[in-house]
């Protein structure tokens, strides 16, 4: 770890990296948390130490995952907050902002679902992919509004978030059908909305979000299934209207393969040898690759629901130009 940089925001990244704290909202609110408790726990003496602190504890918390822009927005709107010449100003300052950060989070996905709720019809069933605290904001919205709701939930390998999405319709009574992800397209026949959230939307209006929904978006469109993305304004990512593309994070093989699984497939191709004589060539031919994101274009997408109005996906530019200006630097860089 960096110097000066507390073992809460050490233990909040190692959370975030492992994936007990994740999923695009959860991820910000707890980094925004961990900042202010940084500022809080911080013992630097003079202003300079503190605001060093608190941008190596940024940095710390920046370098776990690279695909959730909703990560680096919540840490450059809590720093840009920093202010006063003092350690106290600073510290109280800092705690303020991260506070408000976490109050108007909040507030944002629930004014998105009451928006996103008027898409859904009493009786519709909607599929769902992955966990989205958005997403599930808006079929909450309908509940409460008195609309019956189905749930079609993908289990979302290899994680299995679609278990976390299923537990929550339960407990809010809805009926639900899991299925695996292979099984999407023959359940889109009685599908009526396919409703995601979203990791980060480019200012091309793509939707990057976990691995497998531009296929699920794909055969939406062919089945005419309208796919619904559910996104906190805090998800639009700034560095995409200079023409950057969002990196894809790729994780770990263990996710997909066991050990023991791995030398069964290795172990089965035959190198002419006897067993002992494995050779690591053999064994670097079989290759795991584990992306947990991909991009959804555009063009598949029918609507993008926030907090501030849903929009289709080509004009929300313009709602990027307005939230973030031209100024993108990352201030725990500086
Ligand atoms: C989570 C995921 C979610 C988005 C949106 O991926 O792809 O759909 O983060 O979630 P992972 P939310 O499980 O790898 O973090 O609406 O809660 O922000």
């Amino acid at each position: 770890g960096e110097p000066g940089v507390v073992p809460a925001v050490e233990s909040t990244a190692e959370d975030i990296a492992e994936m007990r704290t994740r999923g695009a909202a959860t991820i910000a609110d707890a980094a925004a948390a961990a900042l202010a408790t940084q500022a809080d726990r911080s013992t630097a003496e003079t202003p300079a130490a503190f605001r060093r602190e608190l941008r190596a504890a940024a940095r710390t918390l920046y370098e776990t995952r690279p695909t959730a822009v909703s990560l680096p927005n919540a840490l450059r709107y809590v720093l840009r907050g920093m202010d006063g010449d003092t350690v106290a100003d600073l510290r109280a300052s800092t705690i303020a902002r991260a506070e408000a950060f976490q109050r108007d989070l909040a507030q944002a996905q629930e004014t998105l679902g009451e928006i996103g709720a008027n898409r859904l019809q009493d009786g519709d069933v909607v599929m769902t992919h992955c966990h989205s605290t958005d997403a599930l904001s808006c079929i909450e919205a309908a509940l409460e509004d008195g609309k019956a709701l189905e749930a079609i939930v993908k289990e979302t390998r290899p994680r299995k978030q679609g278990h976390i999405t299923a537990r929550q319709l339960r407990e809010w009574g809805v009926p639900v059908t899991l299925i695996v992800d292979n099984a999407a397209r023959r359940y889109l026949d009685r599908t009526d909305h396919v409703l995601v959230g979203a990791d980060s939307i480019a200012a091309d209006g793509s939707v990057i979000n976990k691995i497998g929904t531009s296929g699920l978006a794909v055969n939406a469109r062919e089945r005419g299934v309208p796919l619904m993305v559910a996104a906190q304004t805090i998800k639009l990512h700034p560095d995409t209207m200079t023409g950057h593309t969002v990196e894809i994070e790729l994780r770990d093989e263990s996710e997909v393969l066991t050990g023991e699984e791995r030398a069964s497939i290795v172990d089965s191709e035959s190198t002419g040898g006897d067993e002992g004589d494995r050779s690591p060539e053999t064994d670097g031919a079989l290759t795991v690759e584990n992306p947990a994101f991909d991009v959804t274009p555009a063009r598949y997408v029918d609507a993008i629901v926030t907090e501030r109005g849903q929009f289709p996906p080509e004009s929300i530019v313009t709602l990027m130009r307005e939230l973030f200006g031209e100024t993108t630097d990352e201030p725990w860089e500086a």
